[in-house]
């Protein structure tokens, strides 16, 4: 049956990051699909807040708290699930930040915590979880990219190192782990309507008319369009795709640009 192959009932994911945007919407479809579902974050509150939203979706999810940059806090928080929900078979590296600050302003601070978080997390993360996945045979590993992976943009430097760097890291882990039956594959989001464009996007900010005129879909992405795409790579669907990135971006990156009234030519 080919429901079968996105069956993921037995599976036990964790999203990193799952407490709302596209890690909610990776979670519930994931959960929709049968896995129990680990939802990572940092605030106990918007871990309790999140619960009761999985639940307004129709699906019951585990709640945990740790910070990915944390090794210490990622083996303890691991162990936990390990031992309350069972051994992590589906890992999807969903945690992120982004720092819109023009490289001369961005101290090299603010600049470390972005790669720590969107490039050195992932790494820790998956190196906790593989280890098992290895043993058993079977394994998936979703890591977050963007299209910043391949794109610059003034004012995001270190973001697009981080992503840049984590779409390798994917290529990487593939090298070192497809050979165990462990699938690893980058997802790269186009402009996704979440809290984390809303400053870009709301109170008719000129960046919107960028991203309508740039993406060929002509909209935003919403967070299921990102959930859809990991269920498919979390899925038997996908046992033999490895090492890619599967951009989810209404187009943008087939599209060089478009001027307003150029249609015709
Ligand atoms: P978001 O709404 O800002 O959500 C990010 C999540 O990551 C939040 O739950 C946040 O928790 C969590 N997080 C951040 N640092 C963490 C840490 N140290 N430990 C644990 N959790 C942490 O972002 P989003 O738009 O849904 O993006 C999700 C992922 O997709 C990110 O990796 C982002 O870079 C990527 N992405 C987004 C877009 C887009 O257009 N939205 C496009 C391409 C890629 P708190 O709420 O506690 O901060
Ligand atoms: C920005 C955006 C992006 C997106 C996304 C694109 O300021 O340009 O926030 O970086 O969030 O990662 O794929």
């Amino acid at each position: 049956m080919i429901q079968e192959l996105f069956d993921l009932s037995g599976k036990v994911a964790l999203v990193t990051g799952g407490t709302h945007g596209i890690g909610m919407a990776v979670g519930v479809t994931l959960a929709k699909a049968g896995a129990k579902v680990c939802v990572n974050g940092r605030s106990n509150d918007k871990l309790s807040e999140c619960k009761k939203e999985y639940a307004k979706a129709g699906v019951d999810v585990y709640t945990i708290n740790f910070d990915v940059t944390d090794e210490v806090a990622v083996d303890k928080g691991i162990s936990t699930i390990e031992k309350e929900v069972g051994p992590v078979d589906i890992l999807v590296n969903n945690a992120g930040i982004i720092k819109r600050i023009p490289i001369l302003d961005l101290k090299v601070d603010d600049f470390k915590e972005v790669i720590d978080i969107d490039l050195v997390a992932p790494f820790i993360v998956a190196k906790r979880v593989a280890p098992k996945m290895i043993e058993n045979r079977s394994g998936k590993i979703i890591n977050m990219c963007s299209m910043m992976s391949v794109y610059g943009r003034n004012s995001v430097s270190a973001y697009a190192s981080a992503k840049g760097g984590l779409k390798l890291l994917t290529a990487n882990m593939c090298c070192e782990w497809a050979k165990y039956n462990v699938q690893i594959n980058g997802i790269g989001p186009g402009y996704i309507a979440t809290p984390q464009t809303a400053p870009i996007r709301e109170g008719a900010h000129p960046f919107n008319d960028l991203v309508m005129t740039r993406t060929p879909a002509n909209r935003w992405g919403e967070p299921e369009d990102v959930g859809n795409a990991a269920l498919f790579l979390a899925s038997k669907a996908a046992d033999f795709v490895n090492g890619q990135v599967l951009y989810v971006d209404g187009g943008i990156l087939a599209n060089f640009g478009y001027v307003k009234g150029e249609n015709d030519i």
